[in-house]
């Protein structure tokens, strides 16, 4: 099954990085856009996935919001994840599969066409990159690379976002901001960067590189509990329980241990 999603989803890269003359539209707000691409992957995903496994339920994240399947296989999709990265030719981009079995998530599958990068993963098999086993750095906090984003798309969350930024930087090594949460969450399994957080992400931004993540020995989860596959949440990770903590306890202190949404 996953050779055969593998498959798909390289071909779906392949669509993309031959997208040019793609159309951009926004979707409610400037910052949140979506491109002829984005909608036609999508599509081309839907029809791929449902035909591998009949009966399968189908979200995602250009007009196909639905509940996971309590019992079953529901797919979560991002046909391109770091839609802005695309839309500019920034070549930072995932396209995020993950297949739920009984609501749990099962496999993962994050491909970047730009740079041939294919992350994929299944419950109790490992992680691997092209192929090739991925394991999470034992990198310490203050060596550590903390990924993450102040909210594009809600500017009223922006302000505590740098706050959860301006505490953590004096004390790791660095941040960054790459702008797909589904490959800089695959960049922590690969042992590339060791902590993250964005304080509002979809199911399907993270839905297939949390399987990876975890199958390569990270840790990841939501504001004070498990994430939530149905709605947008709160996303911590780390390469270690530690250093997850060391970033959700300035998160909950910088929101009053509230979820601002
Ligand atoms: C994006 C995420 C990114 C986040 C953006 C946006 P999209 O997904 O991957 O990390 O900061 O706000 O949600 O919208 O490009 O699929």
């Amino acid at each position: 099954m996953l050779a055969e999603i593998e498959k798909i989803v390289r071909l779906s890269g392949k669509n993309v990085r031959e997208s040019v003359d793609f159309t951009v539209t926004d979707k409610g707000t400037r910052e949140n856009l979506v491109t002829s691409a984005d909608i036609e992957n999508e599509k081309f995903l839907k029809k791929e996935l449902l035909e591998l496994i009949p009966g399968s339920v189908f979200k995602g994240e250009e007009g196909d919001d639905v509940p996971v399947a309590k019992e079953g296989y529901t797919w979560i999709v991002d046909p391109i994840d770091g839609t802005t990265n695309f839309s500019r030719g920034i070549p930072e981009v995932g396209i995020s599969v993950a297949l739920m079995k009984d609501a749990q998530p099962y496999i993962g599958v994050v491909y970047n066409p730009f740079t041939d990068s294919m992350y994929t993963a299944q419950i109790g098999e490992g992680a691997f990159k092209n192929g090739k086993p991925i394991r999470v750095s034992n990198r310490s906090f203050e060596d550590g690379i903390f990924f993450t984003a102040w909210c594009a798309y809600d500017k009223r969350l922006s302000a505590p976002c740098f706050e959860v930024s301006e505490r953590l930087h004096p004390r790791c090594n660095d941040i960054r901001r790459i702008g797909t949460a589904a490959v800089e969450l695959c960049m922590l399994a690969e042992g590339a960067a060791e902590m993250y957080f964005e304080i509002r992400l979809c199911p399907w931004d993270f839905a297939a590189a949390s399987v990876v993540l975890f199958e390569a020995g990270g840790h990841i989860c939501s504001f004070g509990g498990p994430l939530d596959y149905d709605n947008p949440c709160p996303v911590i990770a780390g390469n270690s329980p530690k250093n997850l903590m060391s970033v959700a306890d300035v998160v909950v202190d910088v929101f009053d241990g509230k979820r601002p949404y």
